[in-house]
């Protein structure tokens, strides 16, 4: 009977030292400790025994059983171990050290054009203002003139959030603020107010090659004493000849905005087509680009300046269509897809 045990214990210890894994260390657990298992038969087997017999043979067994399952408890976590390590080492060999791939990355065209032009308006004597994305009905409509129920709010729904504000439907809603914060320089100190906010903007509509839901718009104001319609047409023409470094074509129409009286949409040629008309611009040659005109009196009035006194001017570019136009984008949805290898085409060329 001794020697059973014996052989046994052997069979077990080289059994599990060559288990290769957690599965084959399962089996020898269930052929040795499970019901059926070798150590139980032993155990049963007892029966035939004398009571002396049962005694030192039963104590042998429970011993053998004891050491079989610590050592199958040991075995489990040596498993495990090896078993992280060879995944650890069957994973792609990552070298922290090694310099990073700059040729991956490239900036986003919107991303250029803005940059291009805060440092265009820069030059010129603008600040840059940030303003927040989700703002108030007063920020968006009532303080530039567009009281509620006005017929203007058609042409701009936007996604409002249970507690009243909403997601920004231009740039414009950051025009008060501005004028508030700089209307006091301009009135103790004479420093005329000059100011670009750039900021994404939302609108609940149908999108097509020139519409998007989420586009970026670049809003601008200028106000001093005896500012006038040619102070406006002199920064948009400046600001597009040195982001396309060449003439463009634009047109100037009269437009309607509640902030501007008079107010223009400043169009430019397609810059896919050439003007002759594809699906980008409507068929039609031309791509609103910049409306603009001269801010309402109720306008600077709200912001604390004195319509009296003076006079400004303010426009709202669409600087994911400048985008378009520029990088001869054909689609506008295009930029917002996230497509990299179709961005990585745009580089930082002028800036
Ligand atoms: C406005 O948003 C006015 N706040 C602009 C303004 C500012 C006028 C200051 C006067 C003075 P409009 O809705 O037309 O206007 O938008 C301005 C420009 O943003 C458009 O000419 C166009 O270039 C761009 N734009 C408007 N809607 C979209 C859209 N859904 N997708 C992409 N670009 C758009």
């Amino acid at each position: 009977m001794d020697n059973k045990i014996e052989v046994l214990r052997e069979e077990i210890r080289q059994k599990l030292a060559n288990a290769k894994d957690l599965s084959e260390l399962d089996k020898a657990r269930v052929e040795y400790l499970g019901k059926k298992g070798s150590i139980t038969a032993l155990l049963k087997g007892m029966k035939n025994l004398s009571n002396d017999e049962k005694k030192t043979f039963g104590a042998e067994v429970n011993k053998l059983k004891a050491a079989a399952a610590k050592r199958i408890e040991e075995r489990v976590e040596e498993l495990k171990k090896l078993q992280i390590e060879a995944e650890i080492n069957a994973m792609p060999k990552f070298d922290i050290t090694a310099p990073a791939d700059l040729t991956r990355g490239s900036y986003h065209p919107i991303t250029l054009v803005q940059r291009q032009c805060e440092t265009i308006f820069k030059s010129m004597g603008f600040t840059v203002e940030d303003y927040p994305e989700v703002v108030t009905d007063y920020e968006c409509f009532e303080s530039v003139n567009i009281p509620k129920h006005h017929p203007a709010r058609d042409m701009q729904d936007t996604y409002y959030l249970e507690n009243g504000q909403l997601l920004k439907s231009q740039t414009s809603a950051a025009q008060n603020a501005i004028l508030k914060k700089y209307g006091k320089n301009l009135e103790e100190n004479g420093v005329p107010i000059k100011a670009i906010f750039p900021g994404r903007c939302f609108r609940n509509e149908a999108t097509d090659a020139s519409h998007e839901n989420t586009f970026f718009q670049m809003e601008g104001m200028m106000v001093d004493k005896d500012i006038s319609i040619s102070n406006l047409i002199f920064f948009m023409k400046t600001m597009l000849s040195e982001v396309f470094q060449r003439d463009v074509k634009v047109r100037l129409r009269p437009g309607f905005f509640p902030f501007v009286e008079p107010g223009f949409e400043l169009d430019i040629n397609c810059e896919i087509c050439g003007g002759t008309g594809c699906s980008s611009c409507k068929h039609s040659g031309w791509l609103e680009l910049c409306p603009c005109g001269m801010i309402h009196p109720n306008v600077l009035r709200e912001g604390g300046v004195d319509p009296e006194k003076y006079t400004g001017f303010a426009f709202g570019l669409g600087l994911t269509r400048l985008a378009m136009m520029k990088y001869k984008v054909k689609d506008i949805r295009d930029l917002n897809s996230g497509n990299l290898k179709s961005l990585a085409q745009f580089t930082d060329d002028d800036n």
